[in-house]
């Protein structure tokens, strides 16, 4: 029988278990990224791993997050990425060259390839055929190590695209309608590969917004074919070398199908607070707009914001809209200078920013209170922007361009034409802010400032936890709510006991507080608990507080796997009405875990309280069993040496 792209690279890769789905297998990995808002914990734990040079084919440590530096912490942390890189055989970009993904995409991916990254929009990757996957660092970690990744064999869903985009509808429509159409939870335990004679109207930017924000999907990853276009885009960044071709067998077979004509497309954007509250532009064309944001690692290539000049070019923002940009890459920002469109940008009153992920993560560009902001990036989680009343909107750059001269939300159709904008087939090459590892490791020294804490490592799970409610929360919880990002807080992710003060600030702010006082204890949470952001923090900083267990209706993947490699159970209820019966504050019993968890699926657990018994389920493996059991996989591993 034939195989699809997923099935190609996954058995190419395969080191343990079987290819079907739900079943556990583990891959080889070719390629690792990590970016500084989760690299620093990432060496860190490579540090203890006690291993010299990462075993990987490459591996690539980025700075792009945490460039606001407002004081020494963010700083400190990039010297100790530079130099822990430097040590250990891993490239460094620096602050400056641009987002990981965009810079990955020009200068590193290769098709048919594997890639685990410490970022959760990795899949960006699959936009070059390869199967790129956003974990915890501490997978990474494992990965740089020569490890295996661990995961349960997902379903592939094909994505039959036909026909063709119109003037002014974009890649980031389709994946918008991908996201209506099967919503932010509908990717978990999937992969999704585009298929069809709609890929090869795709350039590889454009494949690369899409499979960046599968993402938002719940999906492991997303992939598209390695084709002509693939070919062509690598020949234009000088590596033709690493072409490969990479598509599915005339006869391959998926486990759901999709089918998505572009011709019937129009400009969508994601209202919010979810990426797939999905509403036609034209419903919202009367919305006054406060704020528009062009960048991200979804939409910031050369062609994007070649598109957004062309439409800005000669006019002026509109006085009520403070327009940003922020060029993907350094690459894209110096083709921009070079051909003049940087001044197109400067003179319709664009604020330019530096290369980095900047207002995605809530650094800088906060929007007014209860302000509307139109933005090309991939997440509009309520508070993410750093205002917490702001209403913030998923779009196109062509929206958000047409947007941004009209004041008020704006149908890009529109607009007169712009230049037809041709693909370059060179671009910029200059790999100077790439820092290749050094030759003469040994007499490389890691530079750690004050901000740098040691990790903190938990104890073995106990046969016996009685311990409160700590939290209860609703559906679609995201990493963001648990561990917020944003200026005041990311330079505090090298320091797990500061940063822990800040754990769901949001949802309740005693939450902190509390779990210290009742000396840890229970999360209770609804469907899809953990969505988003890959970041561990959101593990690591509940497992410092002395959270035990986490209660669902069901868990986003990575968050998932992350509190099980931090020694936290991930628990769901079986009969999810019992969700209704549980309150804050009620004392919880789970007696003879070490006993039970590796024998059965099912587990009792008593509420005192309320004098109730609820069956909960975990689907682990009998591995992320003895991984959980141990307090985590860095305790796993010590153990196993
Ligand atoms: C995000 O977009 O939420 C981030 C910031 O890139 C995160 C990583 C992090 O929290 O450091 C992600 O997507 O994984
Ligand atoms: Fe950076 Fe935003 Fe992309 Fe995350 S989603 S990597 S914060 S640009």
């Amino acid at each position: 029988m034939g195989k699809n792209i997923v099935e190609k690279i996954l058995s190419a890769h395969l080191v343990e278990g079987t290819m079907n789905p739900g079943e556990e297998i583990a891959i080889r990995i070719d390629q690792t990224l990590t970016q500084d808002a989760t690299g620093t914990m990432a060496y860190l734990q490579f540090e203890a791993m006690g291993v010299d040079q990462v075993k990987t084919d490459l591996s690539v440590s980025y700075v792009d997050h945490n460039t606001l530096q407002s004081g020494f912490e963010n700083a400190d942390d990039h010297l100790y990425l530079q130099t822990v890189a430097n040590k250990h055989g891993v490239y460094f970009s620096r602050p400056g060259n641009g987002i990981c993904h965009q810079v990955h995409l020009e200068r590193f991916g290769v098709p048919g390839k594997t890639m685990l990254g410490s970022d959760s929009h990795t899949p960006t990757g699959g936009g070059l055929g390869m199967i790129a996957i956003g974990a915890g660092g501490l997978d990474v970690a494992v990965a740089m190590a020569g490890g295996p990744f661990y995961l349960s064999m997902p379903k592939v869903v094909q994505v039959n695209l036909t026909g063709s985009l119109s003037r002014y509808v974009s890649a980031k429509d389709i994946i918008l309608k991908v996201l209506e159409i099967i919503s932010v939870k509908g990717g978990v335990g999937k992969i999704v590969e585009y298929t069809g004679p709609g890929v090869k109207t795709l350039s590889v930017p454009e494949r690369a917004t899409i499979t960046n924000m599968g993402a938002e999907l719940g999906a492991t990853t997303s992939v598209f074919p390695s084709d002509e276009t693939t070919k062509a885009f690598l020949a234009a960044q000088n590596r033709e070398s690493d072409f490969q071709e990479m598509v599915p067998d005339a006869d391959a077979t998926y486990d759901e199908t999709i089918e998505i004509n572009l011709d019937t497309l129009e400009p969508l954007t994601a209202a919010p607070h979810s990426p797939d509250a999905i509403k036609t532009v034209v419903s919202l064309s009367d919305m006054k707009v406060n704020q528009v944001a062009i960048g991200s690692c979804t939409n910031s290539s050369y062609m994007d914001l070649m598109r957004v000049a062309s439409i800005l070019k000669g006019k002026m923002v509109h006085p009520d809209v403070s327009l940003v940009i922020s060029p993907g890459s350094r690459q894209v920002y110096k083709m921009l200078a070079d051909n003049g469109a940087l001044g197109v940008l400067i003179e319709a009153g664009a604020r330019i920013l530096e290369s980095a992920c900047g207002p995605c993560i809530g650094m800088g560009q906060a929007p007014c209170s209860k302000g509307v902001s139109v933005r090309t990036f991939n997440r509009n989680f309520k508070g993410r922007s750093g205002t917490a009343d702001a209403d913030i909107y998923l779009t196109s750059p062509e929206t958000a361009a047409a947007t941004a001269l009209k004041g008020t939300m704006a149908d890009p159709r529109d607009l007169e034409d712009f230049d037809d904008i041709p693909m370059p087939t060179s671009f910029i090459i200059d790999d100077r802010m790439i820092i290749a590892p050094s030759a003469t490791p040994e007499e490389v020294e890691v530079r750690r400032g004050p901000n740098i804490k040691p990790l903190p490592i938990k104890v073995p799970v106990e046969e016996r936890i009685e311990k409160e409610v700590l939290l209860k929360v609703e559906d679609n919880i995201t990493t963001d709510h648990i561990m917020p990002a944003g200026a005041k807080v990311l330079p505090l992710r090298s320091n797990i006991p500061e940063i822990s003060k800040h754990v769901f600030c949001q949802n309740d702010e005693e939450f902190c507080n509390r779990a210290q006082e009742k000396n840890g204890g229970f999360i209770v949470g609804g469907h899809n608990y953990g969505q988003g952001s890959s970041r561990e923090h959101a593990a690591l900083a509940p497992m410092y507080l002395g959270v035990q267990a986490v209660i669902t209706k069901s868990f986003a993947r990575i968050h998932k796997a992350n509190l099980v490699n931090f020694g936290i159970l991930p628990l769901t209820f079986k009969n999810e009405v019992d969700y209704d019966s549980i309150e804050l504050g009620d004392v919880l019993v789970f007696d003879k875990i070490r006993e039970t968890l590796p024998e059965s699926n099912e587990l009792t657990i008593r509420n005192e309280t309320k004098d109730l018994d609820y069956v909960v389920t975990h689907d682990l493996s009998e591995r992320f069993v003895q991984i959980v059991l141990a307090g985590g996989l860095l305790n796993f591993t010590k153990q196993n040496a």
